[in-house]
């Protein structure tokens, strides 16, 4: 299986790149944006500040420093407003901006987060079928890539993924 969910801290993940759910400064919040920055050291935020910001459903590379991770890939989701202020599209948007990122940069391994679902406080079962939908089609358009890992940071979390992934046809 090319898609897989992993229970745990992303920024203990070595892969070719980890997915940050930052916010469109891009210079650190709290979350596993925080977790990131933390982990990966001030030169992260150094580069950051270099990249002047990213829009809601975009996304921007760095190194990843002391993390793991060869990359950090930014993107900044929709903050949830009830879900009528295209909130799904522009979630699906930040996979899609993610993946161009590692189709062009020709990652092989990647690990994402659940983008906005945090602090953002989008409703987890519908950002898991968004994701997961998206992390599919991006696999069949990409066959370089090798590995993309969901991690989620709680039980009940990846209980929500896998009932999903269950249910998206065709995600596995
Ligand atoms: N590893 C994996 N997942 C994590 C980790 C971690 N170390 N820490 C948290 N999560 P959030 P958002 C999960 O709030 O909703 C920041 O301040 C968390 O349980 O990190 O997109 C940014 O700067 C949740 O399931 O991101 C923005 O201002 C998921 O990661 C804002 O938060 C996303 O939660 C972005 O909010």
């Amino acid at each position: 299986m090319r898609l897989e969910l992993w229970l745990g801290d992303i920024t203990a993940v070595a892969a070719d790149a980890i997915v940050n759910a930052a916010n469109s400064s891009l210079l650190g919040g709290g979350g596993v944006d925080g977790a990131i920055h933390r982990a990966a050291g001030p030169e992260l935020l150094q580069e950051c500040r270099t990249l002047g910001g990213c829009p809601t459903g975009e996304a921007r590379i760095t190194r990843g420093y002391r993390l793991p991770a060869r990359h950090v890939l930014h993107t900044v989701g929709p903050r949830w407003q009830g879900g009528e202020r295209g909130e799904p599209e522009l979630l699906a948007r930040c996979y899609q901006s993610v993946f161009a990122l590692v189709e062009a940069h020709g990652l092989r391994t990647v690990a994402v987060p659940s983008i906005s679902t945090g602090i953002y406080g989008y409703p987890l079962a519908q950002a898991s079928r968004i994701a997961l939908r998206e992390i599919h089609a991006a696999l069949a358009r990409l066959p370089a890539v090798e590995k993309v890992t969901v991690v989620l940071f709680s039980p009940a979390d990846l209980e929500v993924y896998r009932q999903a992934l269950a249910d998206v046809p065709g995600a596995r």
